[in-house]
């Protein structure tokens, strides 16, 4: 069987290949100085899993699945950040201000950025989103369709925030979702380990999980002799 040792059962996989997202590796939520610092969070924390996602973009790039990369980020006249999210977090660096990497969380600003040893490569997609899930105003839905993709393999910053959200949403519209453990961080560890559980709790209610080294694993022999 060609399949991902995962929990809560084995992530099997087709001869469609799955597509890797990879959730908000950006400056904002990676480095001081960024959103993620505004808001109090120890960004070394988050920053803790970008080994673990530069193995399994290089092992997705080598197998051509297809990959996609998000960035959380608003306009630069703000016209997309709804007015409680602007005003919720930090009152001194909100989204929009002036920060030491540019202004905070914006697109096209140095800060908003993916960190250099993840940058998309051409044939890539980079996705922006306004929201904390990659679906909502976003052209996600429609790539994956075009594509006929459907299984996703998830990585990325905040566990329980924009890739947990993700997933739901992805989950909702009938893809097999399957979360890579090493790959994911959050600012609060014991948030991660929850959202871990909850997302494979009773069956599998949002989808899978399963460690790095799993992972490759089954996608080597799935894929890696084509
Ligand atoms: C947050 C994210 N935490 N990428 N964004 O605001 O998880």
């Amino acid at each position: 069987m060609r399949a991902i040792a995962a929990k809560p059962f084995a992530f099997e996989l087709s001869l469609k290949k799955p597509a890797l997202i990879i959730i908000d590796m950006q400056r904002d939520f990676l480095e001081p100085g960024g959103f993620g610092a505004a808001l109090g969070n120890n960004v070394s924390l988050a920053a803790a899993c970008i080994p673990a996602v530069q193995a399994l973009l290089n092992t997705a790039r080598e197998l051509q699945l297809p990959i996609i990369h998000t960035r959380e980020c608003h306009k630069a006249d703000l016209s997309d950040c709804p007015p409680y999210k602007l005003k919720r977090g930090s009152a001194a660096l909100r989204i929009g201000d002036a920060g030491p990497m540019g202004r905070i969380l914006i697109d096209g600003e140095p800060g908003n950025a993916i960190i250099a040893s993840l940058a998309p490569m051409d044939g890539e997609l980079e996705l922006t989103k306004p929201g904390k899930g990659a679906f909502y105003n976003t052209q996600l839905q429609d790539y994956l369709q075009q594509r006929g993709i459907e299984d996703l393999i998830f990585a990325g910053v905040t566990t329980e925030v924009c890739v947990q959200t993700s997933m739901r949403e992805a989950n909702d519209r009938g893809y097999r979702c399957l979360l890579v453990e090493e790959a994911t961080a959050s600012y609060f560890p014991e948030f991660k380990t929850a959202c871990i559980n909850m997302l494979v709790a009773q069956g599998g209610i949002v989808g899978w999980a399963a460690g790095l080294a799993q992972t490759l694993d089954g996608l080597q022999k799935a894929y890696g002799h084509e």
